[in-house]
C-alpha cells in the first residue's frame, strides 16, 4: 500500500543508494540542515513581530533575550545544527569572512564533507513579508580526514558538489535538494513539523514565457544582454514574455524551475563581475538546474566549471531553461 505521507528522512532512506560515497552521512547532513531550517522558520514568521511589536532588532525583546538579527541567528543556527552532529568537518558562510574548521576530538575525526551555505538569501526582503531562502552545498573533503580542514576543501569547483538544495521560506516551507540522481522537492507541513515529499523528480520545462533580472540595470548590461531582453519584450511572432523579479533569487529561481523561465544577473555598472556569490548561490543552484534537465552558464561557460579562487568570489549567472539560456547566448557572442 502507497504511504500517505513520504517523509524526507524516509525518502533519503529509500534513496541512499543514490548517494555515490556513504550512506548514513548524507542523511545526518541533511537532517541537519533541515533541523536549522525549521528553526529559522519559526523564528522569520515572528519577524514582523519583533520589528514592530516586540522592538527593533539588535534591542532586547520582551523576554529579556537580545533580539539579534534574522540573518546572524540563521548563520549560528546553521553552524551549531552542523557541529553537533559531527557529520561535517567545516562551513563556510556568506555571512564569515573565511571558513570555520570543527575539530573536536571525538566528534569530527571521522567527519568527511564541508558545508558552504548561504543562510538567508534575499534577506531585505524580510521586513516587507516576501519570500527568502537558505541555500546549500556539500563537498567532499579533499584534505586527510581527521585533519582540521582546509582552503582547499572549499575552493572545489561545483562540479564536485554532491549535494546542493535550498529552503525557500514564503506562504509555505520547501526544501528542495539533488544529489546528482535528479531533484526532488519537500513542503514542511507545520502541523506535524515534517518535510514532505510534494514535487518528486521535478523537470523544468522549456517554456519561453518568463524572464527574471533587474532591469533597473538594464542600461548598465552589455549589448547582448539588452538584445535578449528586447526579445523577451518583443510581439514579433509571439506574445511578450512576464517580467517576475522576487530580488530574492531563491524564489525567482524556485519559481523558474519549476514553471519554466530564465533567471539572469549579469555585471552591472555596480557590480562588474557579477553580483551573486559562485559558492553560496551559483554554484548550489546550478546543479540543481542541471539536474532539473536546464542550463546555467556565467556568459563564457558552465557555472559548475569556474575555478574558483577564493571564497566569495562572485559571477555573472544566466540560469533557467535550456532553450532560453542558449538563445541569450547567442545574443552574447
Ligand atoms: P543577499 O545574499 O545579500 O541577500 O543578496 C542576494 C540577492 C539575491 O537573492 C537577489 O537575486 C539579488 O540579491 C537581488 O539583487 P538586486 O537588488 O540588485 O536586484
Ligand atoms: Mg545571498
Amino acid at each position: 500500500m502507497q504511504p500517505v505521507l513520504i517523509t524526507l528522512e524516509e525518502f533519503i532512506y529509500q534513496r541512499q543508494k543514490d548517494f555515490p560515497f556513504a550512506s548514513g552521512e548524507l542523511s545526518g547532513l541533511l537532517r541537519d540542515i533541515a533541523l536549522a531550517s525549521k528553526i529559522i522558520q519559526r523564528d522569520l514568521s515572528k519577524a514582523g513581530l519583533v520589528d514592530h511589536i516586540l522592538g527593533k532588532t539588535g534591542s532586547v525583546n520582551i523576554q529579556g533575550e537580545e533580539v539579534k538579527k534574522l540573518d546572524d541567528f540563521a548563520n549560528n543556527m546553521l553552524i551549531q545544527c552542523l557541529q553537533t552532529s559531527g557529520e561535517c568537518c567545516g562551513v563556510a558562510s556568506e555571512e564569515e569572512d573565511t571558513f570555520i574548521s570543527f575539530h573536536e576530538k571525538n566528534r569530527h575525526q571521522k567527519s568527511k564533507y564541508v558545508v558552504l551555505f548561504d543562510p538567508l538569501d534575499g534577506s531585505s526582503n524580510i521586513d516587507v513579508g516576501a519570500p527568502v531562502g537558505t541555500i546549500f552545498s556539500i563537498y567532499k573533503r579533499v584534505s586527510p580526514v581527521g585533519e582540521p580542514c582546509t582552503n582547499a576543501d572549499f575552493l572545489q569547483k561545483g562540479t564536485e558538489q554532491v549535494a546542493a538544495g535550498y529552503v525557500m521560506y514564503g506562504s509555505s516551507t520547501m526544501l528542495f535538494y539533488t544529489t546528482g540522481a535528479g531533484v526532488n522537492g519537500f513542503t514542511l507541513d507545520p502541523s506535524i513539523g515534517e518535510f514532505c515529499l510534494s514535487h518528486p523528480d521535478v523537470k523544468t520545462p522549456n517554456s519561453e514565457k518568463t524572464y527574471s533580472c533587474n532591469q533597473g540595470n538594464y542600461h548598465s548590461f552589455e549589448n547582448g544582454v539588452k538584445e535578449f531582453i528586447n526579445y523577451c519584450q518583443s510581439s514579433e511572432g509571439k506574445k511578450p514574455f512576464s517580467l517576475r523579479y522576487i530580488g530574492s533569487m531563491v524564489a525567482d529561481f524556485h519559481r523558474n524551475m519549476i514553471k519554466g523561465g530564465i533567471f539572469l544577473y549579469p555585471n552591472t555598472a555596480d557590480a562588474p563581475k557579477g553580483k551573486l556569490r559562485l559558492m553560496y548561490e551559483c554554484n548550489p543552484l546550478a546543479f540543481l538546474q542541471e539536474q532539473a534537465g536546464g542550463k546555467a552558464d556565467w556568459g563564457g561557460g558552465r557555472i559548475l566549471e569556474i575555478q574558483p579562487k577564493e571564497l566569495h568570489t562572485r559571477t555573472p549567472v544566466f540560469i533557467g531553461g535550456e532553450n532560453l539560456v542558449n538563445r541569450l547566448l547567442e545574443n552574447l557572442k
